[in-house]
């Protein structure tokens, strides 16, 4: 059993029904179980140009799997069809994004797939919810992930109150 960490994102569509159904179907998934999930949050788009995007629903949650890592992509990958997601351009507006952030201690680099995510420590959007989960988590290539959320801040982040999820 190894306990992941998943970050869910989506910025097209009903994002709010969205994400509560990824949330759902990842519970659902074989040898899959949803132990725990953050508050959702809105957050500024991060973009590779200068084309505007909505503001993006954003939320991780904690599972434990009997699944490979890849194993768990290509199940994640087969959520994110079932939901809509029709690939467009790299850091494009999307209906679901499922990455996997942490697989246990494990750390991955293979041509589908880096483990632990390596955007983590770049995006507030995703330290908030995952201190929120647990605020003591070691992260194999990140010293503190309490102090690099710290020096990142709340910059176009907003946690959702929680009639509003
Ligand atoms: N892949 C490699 N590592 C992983 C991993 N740890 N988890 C590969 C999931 N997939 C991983 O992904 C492209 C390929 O990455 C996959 O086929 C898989 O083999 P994709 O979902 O098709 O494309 P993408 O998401 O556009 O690219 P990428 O590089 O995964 O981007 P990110 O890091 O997912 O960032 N702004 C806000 N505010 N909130 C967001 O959630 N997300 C992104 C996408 C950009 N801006 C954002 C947000
Ligand atoms: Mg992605």
């Amino acid at each position: 059993m190894t306990e992941a960490f998943i970050g869910l994102g989506a910025n097209q569509g009903d994002v709010l029904a969205t994400l509560k159904s990824a949330l759902e179907l990842i519970g659902s998934q074989e040898q899959c179980q949803l132990l725990a999930c953050s508050s959702f949050y809105r957050s500024k788009a991060l973009t590779l140009d200068d084309e505007p995007q909505e503001d993006y629903l954003n939320a991780v949650c904690k599972i434990k799997t009997q699944l490979e890592a890849h194993q768990l992509l290509d199940s994640l990958q087969s959520i994110e069809t079932k939901l809509g997601r029709i690939r467009h351009k790299r850091w494009g507006a999307r209906t679901i994004d499922l990455d996997i952030l942490i697989f246990g201690p494990q750390q991955i680099n293979s041509d589908r797939l880096n483990v632990p995510h390596p955007q983590i420590v770049n995006r507030n959007f995703v330290m908030q919810p995952l201190l929120e989960l647990d605020d003591n988590l070691k992260i194999p290539t990140i010293d503190s992930l309490k102090t690099s959320a710290k020096a990142l801040g709340w910059e176009g982040l907003k946690r959702l109150t929680e009639e509003a999820q």
